[in-house]
């Protein structure tokens, strides 16, 4: 009777023993309630995490300890509908609501919240998730902002990534001249980086041109610092593989830059063979020349060229459509401009253009 006790005690703990050994390696649970960070449950790296996310509008808080940084990574294991998560750190919440899987930039060691619920307030019933930490692997990061800026050097190309989705990568370059700063990329893969450009002296700070697919050229019509940033371009993409990102810088061959507004239109003068490029990609270049009396105008291309460059004239403030040369128009006397481009804004080329105008019937 004794033995039998006995060996039902024994018994008992190993089963207890098996509970408690199969719970620490991969059964944790949440532990209700968990609705505030106050109380959110204390979970740990690849371990399997169940959660009960049955109630409308249910969120759960959970916080884990990270060792360096790196990224946080939340896979789904088991559910029957989507699951959104959203992270925090010491400064609140760093990230909008992201379906799962979803990762995380870490910036460094240190305990991380995050929370679960369910899509739209739909039940998600019991879910299954599992949390790993992945070493950083970008030599750029962190980059997230201007301020922490990776430093490039010209002609150097350097490895980077667009890692995880909402990535957000910042880059400088100093140019000491006029001309134009290159940025491109290689061994790309499943991304569509795309890029905006900041300048910035010690006067001014200013977005200088707008969203632009690689490779890109902007031009450089001052010296100084420039930021480019770089994203994907729909933010729905990442990809842990490295790319290759450089920029180069090509000196300034358009004696007539700056020449993009009416303020720094250049003088011309009639019956001149002026030579101009359109180049990059949105150059617009304006020339002004003025005429005593009423005339009929002539404006021809007088070089052949590998894009089609298409101009419109303004006069006091009325401004013509886009024209293909050669054209005739009138012209009332006082002040012109002509302003060329590539069609549509849609080419460019470093070859040299050539226009010349003269008035009719002289
Ligand atoms: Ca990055
Ligand atoms: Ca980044
Ligand atoms: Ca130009
Ligand atoms: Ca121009």
């Amino acid at each position: 009777m004794k033995s039998d006790n006995f060996h039902l005690k024994i018994f008992m703990f190993f089963l207890l023993m098996a509970v408690l050994f199969s719970c620490q390696q991969n059964n944790y649970s949440e532990k209700e309630p968990n609705n505030t960070i106050s109380n959110a449950t204390l979970i740990g790296l690849d371990q399997s995490i169940s959660t009960d996310l049955s109630a409308e509008n249910d969120i759960d808080y959970f916080k884990i300890s990270l060792p360096r940084q790196g990224y946080l990574e939340i896979n789904l294991q088991e559910s029957e509908s989507e699951v959104r998560i959203n992270y925090f750190d010491s400064s609140g919440q760093i990230r909008s609501w992201q379906y799962l899987p979803d990762a995380v930039f870490i910036e460094k060691k240190g305990i991380h919240y995050f929370t679960l619920k369910n899509d739209l307030g739909n039940s998600a019933g019991q879910v299954q998730f599992l949390p790993r930490f992945i070493a950083e692997f970008d030599p750029t990061e962190p980059n997230n902002s201007r301020e922490n800026a990776f430093e490039m050097t010209l002609n150097k190309p350097i490895q980077t990534a667009i890692f995880p989705r909402l990535d957000q990568d910042w880059f400088s370059i100093e140019l000491a001249e006029k001309g134009y700063l290159k940025t491109s990329t290689k061994k790309v893969q499943g991304l569509r980086p795309e890029v905006y450009y900041i300048y910035e002296n010690e006067k001014e700070v200013h977005r200088i041109r707008n969203w632009k697919y690689l490779p890109d050229v902007c031009p450089v019509r001052n010296p100084g610092e420039y930021f480019v940033f770089l994203h994907d371009a729909y933010d729905d993409e990442f990809s842990k593989q490295l790319f290759e990102l450089e920029m180069n810088f090509i000196p300034e061959f358009d004696q007539y830059e700056p020449n993009d507004d009416l303020l720094t239109a250049k003088a011309i003068v009639l019956n001149e063979t002026i030579k101009f490029f359109i180049f990059p990609r949105d150059d617009h270049d304006i020339f002004r020349f003025s005429l005593e009396k009423d005339a009929d105008i002539f404006l021809e291309l007088t070089k052949s060229s590998e894009i089609q460059i298409e101009f419109r004239f303004q006069i006091n403030r009325n401004i013509s459509e886009w024209i293909n040369p050669p054209a005739e128009f009138f012209v009332p006397k006082g002040e012109i401009y002509l302003e060329f481009r590539g069609f549509d804004d849609r080419c460019c080329s470093q070859e040299e253009q050539e226009f010349i105008i003269k008035k009719i019937g002289l």
